[in-house]
């Protein structure tokens, strides 16, 4: 037994915000905590409980808190911790997340004191670091209120950063964390970010001049804020090297009710329609972040007014292809082993692309960058992205040692290592960032343009998607749907007898394939479908949305009687 410090002043600050008595239980989900924002309160005081604990339990390395709810509307919010090399929360801690989440709030110090013990193993006097940040919701503010509430009552030392995007944070915990590193992640400052991005972007694009502009819609999120700022450190538009025209439209972060309404990457990626108020000339180049910029969706119109839209899937083939390419001119193919890693919602084109014709691994997690970002960094170089435009590109330290050694025999593959070297400078490590998968694609567009063609019609030409669909169930209680463990969701477990009806429906239609899952960000279920024509998938989901509701039809009779 060794004496844990802080329970009385836990139990004292946890009066002010108390777990409502009648709440559902909570769960750490795909992203952390997210719901209703009137419920989060006392959720967020415990995240603060939790994260000066990490810290402690880790010498007192910076713990990130994030608060947001990015692709939902504005009246939700969320929480989420990022660990001290920007990636998520390692997972078996995500169980005493929930766990404090759902103590009631007279119990909170004893709940606190067992944990501490479990985690600790001896007293531990370590200093506690925190950093904060939140997206541009208005519940925002009380949120940080309940998080350093906790984080004084720990007894910890913390600094709000404010308003930020999501992957600006998981920046600034690498950097705060790496600073005495041989090789430090980046200047520990928002604006560091912007500058390191910028290098790396100038390097990449010498002698290169993008094709066109680009409109980037911000799904009136904070992503707005920070494009503008970054753009100033960009090169004026006219610059011969990397100058490049960006216009920003769905800026407006003073309204918080037009926050992802009608707008941005979800909205864009689920419906597969362009935002409402885009006004783009045929080929002219589009993105929409999320509303805390960490996912993008491309997209542009054909002459006809036909919608193109390049999702995750196609920035993750379009990386590959790119990247295996230059390493490959760099020399290094035989020193450097390169994988994709896609969720269940990739599209069946993109996989069998990337498996016969760029020749690549591919690997399949389930849903949430967590699960993509940790098989990624198994590999030199992981090119991880959801369906969603949620991803990145990892760089191992072997993958890194190896492009700095390697001596260049030829101009050809200086310019392939100089522009491999740029993009593991501004690609994100720390988790999918749309500043930074903007840059990535706007780099290979412009590498690649300059045949007459449009770069962007020649990247949607790669491959032909298979025709498919995401509907949005709303359900009783989406926790009766859970999914058979190692099948990356493919599978349904319960409710009892569904996967089998599941399976005979897609046995139907031709090149057919079909999922069911639980989201872990609303308060529904997910079903992703594709078949060898539109028809075709629009009939198979039609049917399992049908499926679905009857079942929910026969359990509240059940339940009733
Ligand atoms: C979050 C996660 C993503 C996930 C998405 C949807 O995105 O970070 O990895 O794909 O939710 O998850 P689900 O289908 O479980 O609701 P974001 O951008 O909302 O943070």
């Amino acid at each position: 037994h060794f004496t844990v410090q802080y329970g009385d002043d836990i139990a004292g600050a946890a009066k002010q915000h108390a777990r409502p008595e009648k709440s559902k239980p909570f769960a750490y989900g795909t992203a952390g905590f997210r719901m209703n924002a009137d419920l989060l309160d006392s959720v967020t005081f415990t995240v603060g409980i939790l994260a000066a604990l990490r810290s402690r339990k880790l010498q007192g390395k910076t713990i990130g808190v994030m608060i947001t709810a990015s692709h939902n509307p504005a009246r939700d919010n969320g929480v989420k911790i990022v660990d001290p090399y920007g990636d998520m929360l390692e997972q078996s801690w995500e169980k005493h997340a929930t766990e404090l989440a759902n103590t009631p709030t007279g119990e909170i110090k004893q709940a606190y004191e067992r944990l501490a013990r479990e985690v600790f193993k001896s007293e531990n006097r370590e200093e506690a670091h925190v950093i904060i940040a939140r997206d541009t919701r208005p519940s925002g503010k009380g949120l940080v209120k309940a998080l350093t509430d906790a984080l004084e009552a720990m007894g910890a030392k913390y600094i709000d950063y404010g308003v930020l995007t999501t992957p600006i944070l998981h920046y600034l915990t690498r950097a705060t964390n790496t600073q005495n590193d041989s090789h430090p992640y980046g200047e520990i400052s928002e604006e560091g970010y912007y500058k390191k991005l910028a290098a790396g972007w100038k390097t990449a694009m010498q002698y290169k001049k993008p094709e066109g502009s680009l409109t980037v819609d911000c799904a009136n999120g904070v992503g707005a804020d920070a494009l503008k700022k970054f753009l100033k450190y960009m090169p004026a538009e006219d610059d011969e090297s990397g100058g490049i025209k960006i216009n920003v439209v769905n800026g407006r972060t003073d309204d918080p009710s037009v926050l992802n309404e009608k707008a941005g990457a979800d909205y864009v990626k689920t419906g597969q329609r362009a935002p409402e108020s885009f006004d783009g000339k045929p080929f002219e180049r589009w993105c929409s972040y999320d509303g805390d910029a960490d996912r993008i969706i491309y997209y542009f119109t054909e002459t006809g007014n036909v919608f193109r839209m390049l999702d995750g899937d196609r920035i993750a083939t379009l990386a590959a292809s790119f990247i295996g390419n230059i390493v490959e001119k760099a020399g290094l193919a035989d020193k450097i082993q390169i994988a994709v890693v896609q969720t269940a919602y990739a599209n069946g084109a993109s996989t069998k692309y990337i498996e016969e014709r760029l020749k690549l691994k591919v690997e399949c997690t389930p849903t949430g960058v967590k699960h993509l970002h940790h098989v990624a960094s198994r590999y030199d170089i992981g090119v991880y992205f959801e369906a969603n435009g949620h991803g990145t590109v990892l760089f191992s330290q072997n993958a890194l040692r190896q492009i700095r050694k390697a001596d260049p025999q030829s101009p050809a593959q200086l310019e392939a290592l100089t522009t491999l070297q740029a993009l593991t400078e501004f690609i994100n490590q720390t988790v999918g960032d749309a500043l930074s998968d903007m840059l990535l694609v706007e780099v290979i567009l412009a590498h690649q343009s300059g045949d007459g063609e449009h770069s962007i019609a020649k990247w949607f030409t790669t491959y032909t998607d298979l025709p498919n669909r995401l509907l949005r169930v709303e359900v009783a209680d989406k926790n009766s749907f859970t999914t058979v463990p190692d099948t990356a969701e493919r599978k349904l477990q319960t409710p009892e007898g569904m996967q089998g009806k599941l399976d005979e429906l897609v046995a139907k239609y031709t090149s057919g394939r079909c999922f069911v899952r639980a989201s872990g960000t609303e308060n529904a279920v997910r079903v992703y479908g594709e078949a060898a024509s539109k028809h075709e998938v629009d009939n198979l989901l039609q049917s399992v949305e049908v499926m679905i509701e009857r079942g929910e039809a026969a359990n509240k009779v059940a339940q009733s009687s």
